[in-house]
């Protein structure tokens, strides 16, 4: 049994829902309820020190931070792969995923905000702003690599899917959640809606998330 502590709105434990689907690996959803701060209740703390989501409980191991989750997934579990054969395009891919995971996602993050709002006074408005400004810069960036690179194809690295569109879905859902348009990025959109083409990243989709935890059989 695969347990993933989730919430429906967290980028992170989409990535790794997309990751679970596209390995065809069944789990099941603990929800952890991010407007309630359910995350850092102590009984999950135990489990997760962070008090962040994702983790992922496999074979009596928990497993944090989803680019840890995502790498393990695709050692243990190589088909379909998550990056490409060769050292040069692996990490094209990794510096695509990278470009989120670790540049925009943990300065976009509720506690970001929340620390914005309580120790440095900043409005909501102002909030809203710093997220949308770093997000833009983001998909500003991917845009740029994404279209000037003859190795991107239907997706972001040739026709497979890989980290580098795991990372890449969840970032445009976020944006959009923040009022933003990504139309103006025509390479990240093209990819993010032939990403929505296939079921494993449809079905992660936080619109399609279970309002009751569920086993997820895809
Ligand atoms: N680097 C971590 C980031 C984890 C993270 O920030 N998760 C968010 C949800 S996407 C969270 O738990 N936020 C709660 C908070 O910021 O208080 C990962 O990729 O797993």
């Amino acid at each position: 049994m695969i347990t993933l502590h989730d919430f429906y709105r967290s980028s992170a434990s989409f990535r790794v829902r997309i990751a679970l689907n596209l390995k065809g690996l069944a789990y099941q959803s603990m929800v952890r309820d991010l407007d309630t701060g359910a995350q850092s209740s102590p009984g999950y703390r135990s489990i997760n020190p962070q008090g962040l989501l994702p983790a992922l409980e496999i074979d009596g191991h928990v497993l944090t931070q989803s680019a840890a989750i995502l790498e393990f997934l695709d050692a243990k579990f190589p088909e379909p792969p998550l990056l490409p054969k060769t050292e040069l395009e692996r990490a094209r891919v990794r510096a695509l995923f990278q470009f989120v995971v670790s540049d925009t996602h943990p300065i976009t993050t509720m506690r970001v905000g929340r620390y914005l709002k309580q120790s440095l006074d900043c409005e909501d408005a102002a909030i809203a702003r710093w997220k949308q400004h770093w997000i833009t810069e983001c998909l500003s960036v991917l845009e740029t690599a994404l279209a000037s690179d003859r190795a991107t194809g239907r997706f972001s690295h040739g026709n497979q899917v890989s980290l580098a569109d795991v990372a890449l879905v969840p970032q445009v859902v976020s944006a959009r959640g923040l009022g933003l348009s990504i139309e103006r990025f025509p390479t990240v959109s093209r990819i993010y809606e032939a990403c929505m083409q296939v079921t494993a990243f449809e079905n992660a989709h936080p619109d399609k998330y279970p309002t009751t935890p569920t086993l997820n059989k895809d």
